[in-house]
This record gives structure tokens, sequence and C-alpha cells, in this order.
């Protein structure tokens, strides 16, 4: 609302400051003065907070707004920091980030907590089978483990639950008697 005030002589009524109430600005014109709203406040008597944050693009990138009375806050997105919150924060400069058995992994904007070699699972809570043990797979076999599963290999032939039914019902020898054949066809 605007409210004009008109005065005989030329004074700055503006001048005190109590010219126009609270919320508003106070504007000198010739012979008088004009009373607007100061930013952030609306309505008939400057008392109706603006809400700033209806404006999606108010804050910058990374940044989320916060409507305060007669004003708005730009606050840093979790995951962020710094001059205009352009800076990621590396959360695994923190200790205790993830659970045992998981390392830090920094993101920009996040982290994240990978199973450490040996463990998997949502919470890496599950020991996988490794192959540091070296009977694990008897003699003359290679072990290896991918994604948690742990194989043995003899030349090309597969040897794990679903492979030795194979190789039973091929009549293949166990792979400590027979080290050097393979099923591919070859010599
Ligand atoms: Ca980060």
């Amino acid at each position: 609302m605007k409210l004009a005030g008109r005065e005989s002589n030329d004074i700055d009524e503006c001048a005190n400051g109590s010219a126009c109430g609270q919320n508003h600005n106070c504007v000198k014109t010739e012979g008088g003065f004009i009373c607007g709203c100061d930013h952030g406040w609306d309505g008939d008597n400057c008392t109706k907070d603006v809400n700033e944050c209806s404006n999606t693009s108010i804050c910058g990138p990374n940044q989320h707004c916060v409507n305060t009375l007669g004003s708005y806050i730009c606050h840093c997105d979790i995951g962020y920091e710094g001059f205009n919150c352009s800076g990621d924060i590396d959360e695994c400069a923190y200790t205790s980030m993830c659970g045992p058995h998981q390392h830090c992994v920094n993101t920009v904007g996040g982290y994240r907590c990978d199973c450490d070699i040996g463990w998997n699972g949502d919470i890496c809570d599950i020991e996988s089978i490794e192959c540091t043990n070296a009977t694990v797979c008897g003699l003359n076999l290679i072990c290896s483990s991918t994604n948690g599963n742990l194989i043995c290999v003899e030349s090309k032939l597969v040897i794990n639950s679903t492979a030795a039914s194979v190789r039973a019902s091929d009549g293949l020898t166990p792979s400590n008697e027979d080290p050097g054949r393979n099923l591919d066809g070859g010599p």
C-alpha cells in the first residue's frame, strides 16, 4: 500500500524514520512522501511475508531456499560447502562414515560405502569365500573369486557345484588326477 502525505513546507518527512510504519520504506517526493513495502513484505500494511522460495531459481546450484520473515536464506545442499556451495564435502575425511568391513568412497555431493574385499551384502556383513585359503580348490586348480563367488578353474574346465555334476555325468576324472584335461576339445 502506498500512503501519500503532503506538507506545506517541503521538509524531508523520511528523515526521522517514523513517517511510515514497520516493514515500510519511505520515499521523499516533492512536497510529500510515499510509503512502500520493504523487500520481503507485501499486503495492505506490509505485514504479509513474501515467500521468495516460491521462485525456485532464486538460489544457485547445490543450494536450497529457506523462507524467513521478510527475507530468505540459501543454504547449501547436503554434501556441499564453501563459496556459493560449489565445494564438494569430502565426507570420507571424517571417521566412522561407514560400518564394519566397509570403506568410504567420496563422490561429488555425497559418498558411498563399498564393501572391503572379502565381504559383501547390503551392509557388507556377509563374508565371502576367498582364494586366500590355498586348500580351497585343492591341487592343480586355480582359484578365482568374482562378486563374492568362488570358482575353481582347471585349465578351461570350471569346477563349481554345477560344473562338478556335469563333470561326473561326463565321466571325467577328478581334477587332481587329471590336471591336463579340458573340455574345449583341444589337445
Ligand atoms: Ca562428497
